[in-house]
């Protein structure tokens, strides 16, 4: 027989004549009750489930449901299933044992079922009416808005550190008459490597250094073939920079990130010597580290510049005497620069005979650590709230 069976029936059907019995009847009706408020929360109860009224045209934005004033869209709760079953008035259990057990129970059992009878319902209005109001006290409420009360002060963010460093370098170019240009992040193989003189046994192509989207098209590795798309929208004379994010197969550390970003500088013109290279980024560092820093330029190399060098600054913390942030060498560097060229000014339709550039490429990541003192690459890209809104 199912306990909602033997709750339809009296003690004397169900044959029960003594207090043992009467205990333990009590005892199996609170084990189910337990059994199944525990598999109401096991089973996600306190989601509430929408219950539409389908008395209401399915257009209608009011399907009014299940609430007492009738207003609005309502949520039934699998806890109110819980709730009626247990303790509705007209046919829950609690009301069923009052009606078959208590009342009609032979007088020498009486008060043992009544006993019984009170602790089981005090028991009930603890544990399904407690869940209940846990379960709604998180649904969404079920009656219209106050648009009344005040609204949720949104935190707004700030710009991000590499960002503002990003500007700032734009700034000084934009002021110097450069304007600024931007290409895609998913770059062809021509553009990122052909176009600019990097030869296919060079080994930044290689899929261990570079992030291949197919055989022909990469995550560009550097800010370098805005160069010749420029070079092919604008011809010469031309005075651009290009800030960009780049992508790389390098792992994470304290100074390399797989994403990151650089800053291209690119001018061609008619009698464009080194000297002019020198000056500009002697101007810019000055501009942005402060006056009292110097430059300097050693050889390197890079396929799309002729001659090709490394530009450092002396340290601005410590006056180029050694430092922490200088890594006790006194310069800093910058990154890569050079004269661009002549194989790529004709890949980009300009006449190396009539005009000549420069180029230059720096890790504005790097800058902004330089600039900060932010010992890691990586927090820039981690999201934490507590570094981003120190800037
Ligand atoms: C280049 O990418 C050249 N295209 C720069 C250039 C442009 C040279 C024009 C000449 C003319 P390089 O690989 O050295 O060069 O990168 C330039 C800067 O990017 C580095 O100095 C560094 O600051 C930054 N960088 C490179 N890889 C990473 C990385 N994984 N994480 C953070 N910054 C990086």
């Amino acid at each position: 027989m199912t306990l909602e069976e033997k709750v339809g029936k009296t003690l004397d059907e169900l044959g029960v004549s003594d207090a043992a019995s009467v205990e333990a009847l009590f005892n199996e009706v609170r084990a189910r009750m337990l059994e199944e408020l525990d598999s109401f929360k096991r089973l996600g109860g306190r989601t509430p489930v929408w219950k539409p009224d389908v008395s209401r045209p399915e257009s209608s934005p009011y399907r009014p449901g299940t609430t007492p004033d009738n207003q609005g869209p309502t949520f039934q709760f699998p806890s109110t299933r819980l709730r009626v079953k247990w303790l509705g008035r007209k046919s829950g259990i609690l009301s069923s044992i009052d009606e078959h057990w208590l009342k009609p129970a032979p007088k020498h059992l009486k008060p043992i079922v009544g006993r019984a009878f009170n602790r089981l319902r005090q028991e009930a209005a603890v544990e399904i009416l407690g869940e209940a109001a846990v379960a709604e006290g998180q649904a969404p409420s079920t009656t219209a808005p106050d648009l009344t009360l005040p609204g949720y002060r949104r935190p707004l963010g700030s710009i991000h550190p590499v960002m503002r460093v990003q500007r700032e370098i734009e700034d000084i170019f934009l002021g110097l008459g450069f304007s600024i240009e931007t290409g895609p992040e998913i770059e062809s193989v021509y553009y990122n490597f052909d176009a600019l003189n990097i030869p296919e046994s060079h080994p930044a192509r290689d899929d261990f250094d570079t992030i291949y989207v197919d055989a022909q098209t990469v995550l560009r590795t550097h800010t370098s073939p805005v160069q010749m798309r420029a070079m092919e929208k604008y011809g010469a004379p031309l005075y651009i920079i290009a800030p960009g994010k780049c992508y790389r197969r390098d792992n994470p550390d304290s100074t390399h990130s797989p994403m990151f970003h650089q800053i291209e500088g690119l001018a061609i013109d008619t009698d464009i010597t080194f000297a002019d290279l020198k000056g500009t980024l002697d101007f810019f560092a000055k501009k942005f580290f402060g006056e009292k820093v110097r430059t300097s330029f050693h050889p390197s190399f890079f396929p799309f510049t002729e001659p090709s060098g490394e530009v450092a600054v002396s340290c601005f913390a410590c006056d180029g005497q050694g430092c922490r942030v200088c890594k006790q060498s006194g310069w800093i560097e910058l990154g890569g620069c050079g004269m661009v060229h002549s194989e790529v000014l004709r890949h980009g339709g300009i006449d190396p005979d009539r005009y000549s550039g420069w180029a230059f490429g720096l890790g504005t990541d790097r800058f902004t650590m330089i600039k900060y003192d932010i010992p890691d690459i990586q927090l820039f890209f981690q999201g934490d709230v507590r570094f981003l809104e120190q800037f």
